[in-house]
C-alpha cells in the first residue's frame, strides 16, 4: 500500500514516516510520503487560503494549489478528505480502506477546501470525505493520522498476530471485555476465578457476557435491544 498525505504542517504527520508504520516500510508492504501543500503554491507569499465567496467567518483553502498536489500524486488513488462533515470513521470503513492500493489524505484547515477541489478530485479518483467523530479539530492532520495507523494495522501481514485483531474491540461489534495479568491478587483486587480455572468454555462465555454488559453500558447504540420476557433482556448482537 501506498499512501500520500498532504498538509500545510507536514511536521504534524512526520513521526508516521517512522514508528509503527516504519516496520511495514521496511518489510516493504507500505510506502508513506508526507507533502507540504505550500510546495504547490506559485505566488510570494505561499498563500494557501482566502476570504469565503458570499461571506462569512473564517478562511477557505484556495483550489490551485490543492488542484496541482491532487494531479501530482492522487491520480488513480482513493482519495481522502478529512472533514467534520464527512462519513464518521468506523473499523468497518478502516478495513474497506485497507484493502485499496493507494490512499491520498488532503487534510483540509481553516473552515475547509473550495468544493471544487473536491469535484475535481473526483474526476481523477475515488473521493472518500471521512470524519473522525461528531466534535471539531483545528485540521484534518489529527484524523489522517489516526485514520492512517486505524488503517495500516489491517494491511494484511502488517501484524505479527492476526488472532489479537479479531478479538479487539469493534472487530465483532463489541467493545472488548476486561484483561488481566499476574499477578493474581494486587492491592486487594483479585482476578475473576474463572480465568484460573483453565476452563475454556467457560471463559469464552464469561468474556462474551462481559463484553455484552459492557457495550450496553457504555454504547447502547451498539446493541439494540429486542423486546422479550421483562425479565430477560436480549441484545440484538452477532
Ligand atoms: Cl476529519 N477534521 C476536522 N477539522 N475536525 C474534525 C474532523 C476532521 N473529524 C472530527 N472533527
Amino acid at each position: 500500500m501506498r499512501i500520500d498525505i498532504v498538509s500545510i504542517f507536514p511536521d504534524y504527520l512526520a513521526p508516521l514516516e517512522l514508528s509503527l508504520p516504519g516496520k511495514a516500510r521496511a518489510k516493504g508492504l507500505l510506502d508513506i510520503v508526507v507533502h507540504d501543500l505550500r510546495d504547490w503554491t506559485t505566488d510570494r507569499h505561499h498563500t494557501t487560503d482566502d476570504t469565503p465567496y458570499g461571506g462569512g467567518a473564517g478562511m477557505v483553502m484556495k483550489p490551485e494549489p490543492w488542484g496541482a498536489a491532487l494531479d501530482e500524486v492522487a491520480a488513480g488513488a482513493t482519495i481522502v478528505f478529512t472533514t467534520p462533515s464527512g462519513q464518521p470513521f468506523t473499523q468497518a470503513v478502516a478495513r474497506e480502506l485497507s484493502g485499496h492500493d493507494h490512499l491520498v489524505f488532503a487534510c483540509g484547515r481553516y473552515e475547509g477546501i473550495d468544493q471544487r477541489v473536491i469535484d475535481h478530485a473526483a474526476t481523477i479518483g475515488t473521493v472518500r470525505e471521512i470524519s473522525l467523530g461528531d466534535y471539531v479539530l483545528n485540521g484534518g492532520e489529527v484524523a489522517a493520522l489516526a485514520i492512517t495507523e486505524a488503517v495500516v494495522r489491517l494491511v494484511p501481514g502488517f501484524m505479527g498476530n492476526a488472532e489479537s485483531l479479531v478479538e479487539e474491540s469493534h472487530e465483532d461489534g463489541l467493545l472488548e471485555y476486561p484483561v488481566f495479568t499476574k499477578p493474581a491478587s494486587w492491592r486487594g483486587h483479585d482476578v475473576p476465578d474463572v480465568l484460573l480455572s483453565g476452563d475454556h468454555a467457560r471463559i469464552a462465555a464469561w468474556r462474551r457476557e462481559q463484553a455484552l454488559q459492557r457495550t450496553a453500558a457504555r454504547r447502547p447504540d451498539l446493541v439494540a435491544p429486542t423486546s422479550v420476557g421483562a425479565d430477560e433482556v436480549r441484545l440484538a448482537v452477532p
